[in-house]
């Protein structure tokens, strides 16, 4: 099975408190309308690409807790709980446990008062990187790459480029030897072992892609984006994100998939 090849995912409803939600820019506040609907063709998406889905329900109090990829990292050997680095974030840890200990027998936890979000680790075929960024630090980097190890994956910690929020925001894995990836992601070292595929001019955030079995989900705004993918073979599924996008977020955190 390729690491992209899965047949379950876990997300969560938004609830009205998503607009609330974290994000750089305050000019402009996402639509809860907007941003529901975003989320339910997200989910028929999954199920589409032949995904059964565990649909949580909305937790007020926590208005990002639809980014369920933050707060937990799932493969099917087993899954493990983490800290998210931003204080208003912590609380979601706990709101999913229940939901992991439903799916899987071993549920690890990061320990101590270190944190990492789930948005900063990209699962490859050979390692699994570990970004750091201002919600994943050194000592959460090292006790996630430990907790790795006990599920058989080894870790690569790397610097994620500075003023992106999470490592995916700015790459995603296209297929087993191809990352999608910005100008600047690219110019790194990091994807030294892969092809990569640069996001075109005014399009950085379509990096945040996600691919699901045989098709690549791209936020339909990013034409060019979804030009390339198309020209170099891949199957496209675009969709709405304009909403969610204004919470500073793409496509891969609003699930966990395994
Ligand atoms: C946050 O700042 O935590 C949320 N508003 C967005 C999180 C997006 N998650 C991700 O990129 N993994």
């Amino acid at each position: 099975m390729r690491v992209f090849d899965f047949t379950h995912a876990i997300v969560r409803e938004p609830g009205r408190s998503v607009i609330d939600g974290l994000r750089e820019d305050r000019s402009a506040t996402p639509d809860f309308e907007g941003v529901r609907l975003e989320h339910t063709t997200y989910i028929a998406a999954l199920r589409e690409a032949g995904l059964t889905v565990d649909v949580l329900l909305p937790l007020e109090a926590f208005p990002d807790s639809i980014f369920v990829e933050d707060p937990a990292l799932v493969f099917r050997a087993g899954a493990i709980l983490l800290r998210p680095g931003a204080p208003t974030r912590l609380g979601e840890r706990e709101e999913m446990r229940g939901a992991l200990k439903r799916h899987f027998e071993q549920v690890l936890e990061l320990e101590g008062d270190a944190y990492a979000d789930g948005g900063d680790v990209m699962v490859t075929p050979e390692v699994v990187f570990i970004g750091l960024s201002a919600r994943t630090n050194r000592a959460g980097a090292e006790a996630l790459s430990r907790a790795l190890e006990r599920l058989g994956r080894k870790a690569r910690i790397a610097e994620t480029p500075k003023a992106i929020l999470h490592f995916k925001t700015a790459a995603s894995l296209l297929d087993e030897e191809t990352v999608l990836a910005t100008k600047t992601m690219a110019e790194s070292d990091i994807f030294d072992r892969f092809k990569i595929v640069v996001t075109p001019a005014g399009e950085d955030a379509a990096a945040n892609a996600l691919r699901v079995n045989d098709t690549v989900f791209v936020g339909a705004h990013f034409p060019r984006t979804i030009d390339l993918l198309v020209k170099a073979g891949y199957a496209v599924k675009a969709l709405p994100i304009t909403e969610i996008a204004k919470l500073d977020a793409g496509l891969s955190c609003l699930s966990l998939r395994w």
